[in-house]
């Protein structure tokens, strides 16, 4: 027998190339240097961190699965490694990478023209512009078929009008991913509009949706467009209907699954810190039978969601990947997060209150985590549909 590791209890590193070993060592030691430091001061003032991007960009870390552009080419197990790496250290964070990396770099390589690509994507790579993705809309979350945002071919290019709400990195955005029910087909499609911050972009603003409960270490807003007007290049010409906005959420949702799981793994260290260090009844909180189940079953979930996520990674790389494996391990990985985060919260005691101990902002994070990309709930029907061939949505 070997010596068991509760740290990597079914020896998972065992799975990893040394490459992906690489990757995840520098996106580890980037997080817990350079992001755990400033996260407390962001959570209490919601002030966005805008070295993060740039200083992920020099390290290669965007954008990480595209081929050329100045991105790195790695597999989607590295990918889901670095965004668990930054989920270690907050939820909000790794939104702030997920939207740059699958949302905005993503459709511009999967649906954008070469002209496209090579305008935006190194500048994204690098950090040096931030995107987000508008498809939520105030009266559509889970439904976006009901999108009422449209765009219009008018003089020299599009029209855009509508509202979108709850969008990661919109307030700071230099380049919006908006999803816009074309008038002339009726059909869904992408479009890429530039803010332009010194003089502004006619029509467009952004506002931020302030004192948030939760994720409150990146920036969300509304984006309102009133007759913006951008020209034919701006349309990502490669894909229409609502499976080009899903298609780019099968990845980040893939990324999510991956880093809720590091935001679980974070919350049981600190637990199990906490349990062998306090002392009750004379003895470690950690010497009680109900303790140790708390930080056992969190445990078991956690590397068990690993594995279904590198499965579902290797398959992704190796073109053998369906939307519904993305379903199951973003519904599973977030949920169990959530549960166990909270559960083991309870070893905090009163501590559990004071934000310096951190599993508290995890559990706050962990609820929006299990939220966006679709609902829990939504990934279950997803699957009972795929279960049952009975579409339950409506
Ligand atoms: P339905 O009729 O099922 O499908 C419409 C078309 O889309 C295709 N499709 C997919 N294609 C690729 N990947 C997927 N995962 C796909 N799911 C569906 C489908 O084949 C069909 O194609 P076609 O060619 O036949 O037209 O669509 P529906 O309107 O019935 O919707 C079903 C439902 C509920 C599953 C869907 O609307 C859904 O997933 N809702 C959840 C919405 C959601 O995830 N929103 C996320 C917003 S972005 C975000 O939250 C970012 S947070 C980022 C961060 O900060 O980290
Ligand atoms: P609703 O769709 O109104 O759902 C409310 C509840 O009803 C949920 O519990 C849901 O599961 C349930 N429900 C809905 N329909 C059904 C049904 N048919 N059967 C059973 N139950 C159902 N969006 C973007 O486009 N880009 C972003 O960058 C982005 N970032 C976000 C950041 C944050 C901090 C948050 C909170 C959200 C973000 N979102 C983003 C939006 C997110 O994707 C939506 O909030 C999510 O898809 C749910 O939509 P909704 O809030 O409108 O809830």
């Amino acid at each position: 027998y070997v010596k068991f590791n509760y740290e990597d209890p079914l020896n998972f590193d065992s799975l990893l190339t040394e490459e992906e070993k690489a990757i995840r060592d520098t996106a580890r030691a980037f997080c817990q240097e350079n992001l755990l430091p400033r996260v407390l001061h962001a959570q209490r003032t919601e002030e966005f961190n805008d070295r993060m991007l740039p200083d992920m960009g020099a390290l290669g870390l965007l954008g990480p699965t595209i081929e050329g552009y100045g991105c790195a080419g790695v597999s989607s197990v590295a990918y889901g490694l670095i965004a668990r790496e930054v989920e270690r250290v907050d939820s909000g964070y790794r939104s702030i990478y997920s939207v740059q990396s699958s949302l905005v770099m993503g459709p511009i390589y999967d649906y954008g023209t070469d002209a496209q690509k090579e305008k935006y994507l190194p500048r994204l790579a690098k950090g040096e512009i931030i995107g987000c993705f508008g498809l939520t809309e105030p009266n559509h979350g889970s439904d976006p078929s009901g999108m009422e945002t449209t765009a219009e071919e008018t003089d020299g290019g599009f029209t855009l009008n509508g509202s979108k709400t709850w969008i990661s990195n919109a307030p700071v955005a230099d380049l919006f991913v908006i999803w816009a029910r074309c008038k002339w087909d009726g059909k869904v499609r992408g479009f890429l509009v530039e803010k332009v911050f010194i003089t502004g972009t006619k029509g467009l603003s952004t506002p931020a949706i302030k004192h948030k409960l939760a994720l409150r270490c990146s920036l969300t807003g509304s984006i309102f467009m009133d007759n913006v007007k951008i020209g034919h290049d701006g349309l990502l010409p490669n894909g229409s209907g609502l499976s080009a906005p899903f298609g780019c959420l099968n990845n980040a949702r893939f990324g999510i699954s991956w880093g809720a799981i590091g935001a679980l793994e974070d919350c049981i260290t600190r637990a199990r810190e906490y349990a062998l260090e306090r002392q009750q009844f004379g003895r470690p909180l950690a010497s009680f039978q109900l303790v140790q189940k708390k930080l056992v079953d969190a445990q078991t979930e956690a590397v068990l969601g690993l594995y279904a996520s590198l499965q579902v990674g290797r398959l992704k790389d190796a073109g053998q990947v369906a939307p519904e494996m993305i379903s199951i391990v973003k519904r599973n990985n977030s949920g169990k997060a959530l549960e166990h985060a909270r559960r083991v919260l309870d070893i905090l005691g009163g501590n559990a209150c004071s934000d310096e101990y951190h599993i508290g902002r995890h559990v706050a994070n962990l609820q929006v985590v299990n939220t966006y990309e679709g609902t829990h709930d939504i990934h279950t029907l997803i699957l009972g549909k795929a279960m049952t061939g009975i579409q339950a949505f409506n």
